[in-house]
């Protein structure tokens, strides 16, 4: 970094971090950007007069609400809800609701802000938002969840619509999650539209949306691969988490030749040497999605497996690493067992697994690198394209959705390529999808004046 650029980062952070004390999530996904683009802004001085960075970082609106609800036994909890509304400059608000116990304002900011760059990337039409709660469906009945997601969106449906702001799924948060809100939501506004996505085949859901998290995540290490020489083909895959994300991640990484020799959630691992196989994906997706079991599981139905408790799944070798689970998740000595384990490419399923001294580790090292905002656009993306056919009233075929979100991971691709390579051939992915995220958000909030 050059003196110039060092000084706008430290100050711009500074004015941040004195602005939000404490929100150390929300700095992390702040400054990996500024650190990209600060040399840009330098570049073309009106957008630092404009203040186009400091607005980015400030959300549009925030909602705080308090969510009430009764559990099977007649008590009252109390639970905490959000919404980020964080930039509407290139579109309505998009992005997912998590409920999960770790949710506070910081992590909801930092997934809005990481949302606006992802939505950017995906060429299609979508501000960016985040939502949730400090809910945790972990152990509740399905009664007592949905008690909670109409409780929710008895709330939050003042704040949302088709053109305002478009919820979808995240952590905690699937096609279950989706029902319950939905039909609140329809129920209180008196409108059948399509101001949720992720929803049911039935009532107005994309084919492939559940699937694409994961399988563009792999479209997007494919095409990194590729720049290589290589492919998926014989290759050792290591995915982390076991939920939507990583089990669409595992089975096309499969589906494409690899081998998928791990799955995880917040208890432990699983290591399975012989693979995934047919049979032991669809064990996964019953365990996970209707028995709501948990991974170690999987090591008790297939003994060649072991489970190993409290651990993350990085100490094993692998040539492909995909991190599925949650933020943080690969720490720095985590990022030095995946380069010692032989890996060539790290492809982020979730949103900013990677700590900041693990990517230097993980660059340094040679490694092909992907931020989740790049390879995990697919989501966002396949919702973007659910809108579209629930605004034209048509629904398109698994083949025509698939090959739209084939185009879509290989032009992000592409755009990470142009901003991102250096003279010796180089991708730095942070920068290529940070720089190309940042100029159509900004170009469009100059275009649209002080606001
Ligand atoms: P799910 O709730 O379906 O699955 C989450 C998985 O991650 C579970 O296995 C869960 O284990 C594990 N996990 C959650 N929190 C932790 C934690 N603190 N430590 C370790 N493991 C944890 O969520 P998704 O698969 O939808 O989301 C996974 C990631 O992908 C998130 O970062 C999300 O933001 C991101 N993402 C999701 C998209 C989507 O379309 N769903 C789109 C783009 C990104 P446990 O059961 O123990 O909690
Ligand atoms: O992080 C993400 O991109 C998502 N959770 C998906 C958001 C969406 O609106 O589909």
């Amino acid at each position: 970094m050059t003196d110039p650029v060092k000084n706008y980062v430290e100050s711009f952070m500074a004015g941040l971090i004195a602005r939000n004390p404490g929100e150390k999530e929300f700095h992390q996904a702040v400054r990996e950007v500024v650190e990209s683009v600060a040399p840009y802004i330098l570049d073309y001085p009106y957008l630092k007069d404009l203040k186009i960075m400091e607005r980015m970082a400030e959300p549009e609106r925030v909602i705080i609400f308090r969510v009430p609800w009764m559990d099977d036994r007649g008590q009252v909890h109390i639970n905490r809800g959000f919404r980020v509304q964080m930039n509407s400059a290139i579109g309505p608000y998009k992005g997912g609701i998590r409920f999960h116990e770790s949710v506070n304002l910081s992590i909801m900011k930092f997934l809005a802000f990481e949302q606006t760059f992802k939505n950017s990337l995906t060429t299609l039409p979508m501000g960016g938002a985040k939502g949730g709660s400090d809910f945790s469906p972990r152990g509740k009945s399905d009664a007592e969840v949905m008690r909670f997601c109409q409780s929710f969106m008895t709330e939050l449906q003042r704040h949302i619509g088709q053109d305002t702001d478009v919820p979808a799924g995240d952590i905690g948060v699937g096609g279950r999650e989706i029902g319950y809100l939905f039909g609140q939501y329809k129920r209180l506004r008196d409108e059948f539209t399509g101001t949720l996505t992720g929803k049911g085949l039935a009532w107005g859901g994309s084919l492939l949306r559940p699937e694409a998290t994961g399988f563009g995540v792999c479209y997007f290490a494919q095409e990194m691969l590729a720049t290589r020489g290589q492919s998926f083909e014989g290759k050792t895959v290591v995915v982390s988490g076991a939920g939507n994300v990583a089990q669409y991640a595992a089975r096309k990484a499969m589906d494409l030749g690899a081998k998928v020799v791990t799955l995880s959630d917040s208890d432990g691992f699983i290591h399975d040497p012989d693979g995934l196989n047919e049979e032991k994906w669809n064990y996964v997706m019953q365990l996970k999605n209707i028995y709501r079991g948990r991974i170690k599981e999987y090591a008790e139905k297939y003994p060649n497996a072991k489970y190993y408790p409290g651990e993350r799944p990085w100490g094993i070798p692998c040539d492909i690493a995909l991190p599925c689970a949650t933020q943080n998740e690969i720490e720095a000595a985590d990022a030095e067992k995946i380069v010692k384990g032989g890996c060539g490419c790290v492809t982020e399923g979730a949103n900013m697994p990677t700590t900041p001294e693990a990517i230097a580790i993980i660059q340094k090292a040679g490694l092909l690198y992907s931020p989740g905002k790049a390879s995990n656009a697919g989501g966002v993306a396949t919702s973007g394209l659910e809108m579209t056919q629930n605004s034209i009233r048509q629904k398109w075929t698994a083949e025509e959705v698939d090959a739209h979100l084939h185009r879509i991971m290989s032009d992000i691709h592409a755009a990470c390529v142009k901003y991102g390579k250096d003279e010796s051939g180089n991708v730095n992915y942070v920068k290529g999808a940070n720089i190309a995220g940042f100029i159509k958000v900004a170009n469009a909030m100059v275009d649209q004046g002080l606001v």
